[in-house]
């Protein structure tokens, strides 16, 4: 159906932030999000749904057309490559940093170093364009123990008020990239779909302005 629209949300911190702008466009989920166990939810628009899923799997729905639409962070869009997807606004929102990480007070070692992180790929493009070796080790979580135990000597992580890196007796090192919410779009359906969906990209747009 040309004229149906499926939307998919990033659970968690992105997802509060996400509600109003959608709100401004003219859609509202119809259930209660923290009440719900539901992952597909109706919304006021009876020819919107919304899905709520992992903010790493977004891409991935909207790159293979589980969904029209998405929302996620620039860094899982990083680290996803982009594929198959438009990105045409910036929603201002969940701001934080993508950086480099190490022990205080401490200088990487010279030559080969050890990286902990969850975003491998972009880890490895970031690393050799600085011309630097670097063995890439993926984790899921808790990144900043790595280099407390031994097992890198950096970490690349999202970083917001620093102090998960100061409790945890590290400092910042790089400025990877200035991170933050993006609308992401499927290729196919901003073609096959744009009468639908360009009113909602420019709803949100003038919300995202709304709040600057
Ligand atoms: O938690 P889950 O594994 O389900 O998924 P997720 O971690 O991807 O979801 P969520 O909701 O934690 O984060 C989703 C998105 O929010 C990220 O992809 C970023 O784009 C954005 N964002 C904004 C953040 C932060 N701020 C943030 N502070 N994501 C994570 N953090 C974490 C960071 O990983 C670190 O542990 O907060 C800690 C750093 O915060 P400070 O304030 O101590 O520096
Ligand atoms: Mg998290």
């Amino acid at each position: 159906m040309t004229d149906s629209i499926t939307i998919a949300l990033s659970k968690g911190r992105i997802l509060e932030e996400t509600l109003p702008l959608l709100a401004d466009a003219g859609i509202e989920l119809i259930d209660d999000v923290k009440k719900s166990r539901k992952l597909v939810f109706p919304t006021t628009d009876p020819n919107v749904r919304v899905l709520i899923i992992r903010a790493t799997d977004v891409p991935t729905y909207v790159q293979y057309g589980g969904a029209d639409l998405g929302v996620t962070g620039k860094d899982v869009l990083m680290e996803h490559g982009g594929e198959g997807l438009y990105e045409p606004l910036d929603l201002n929102i969940s701001r934080c940093r993508l950086m480099t990480a190490g022990p205080k007070d401490q200088t990487p070692p010279a030559g080969r170093i050890k990286v902990a992180t969850k975003f491998v790929n972009l880890a490895r493009r970031y690393y050799s364009a600085q011309g630097r070796q670097a063995d890439i080790i993926k984790l899921y979580g808790a990144m900043e123990l790595a280099p407390i135990l031994g097992l890198a000597d950096e970490i690349v992580d999202i970083v917001d008020t620093g102090n998960t890196l100061k409790a945890n007796g590290l400092e910042a090192r790089e400025l990877i990239e200035h991170i933050s919410s993006r609308l992401v779009v499927n290729r196919a359906s901003m073609k096959m779909k744009h009468e639908r969906i360009n009113p909602i990209i420019e709803k949100m747009s003038e919300a995202v302005e709304k709040r600057r």
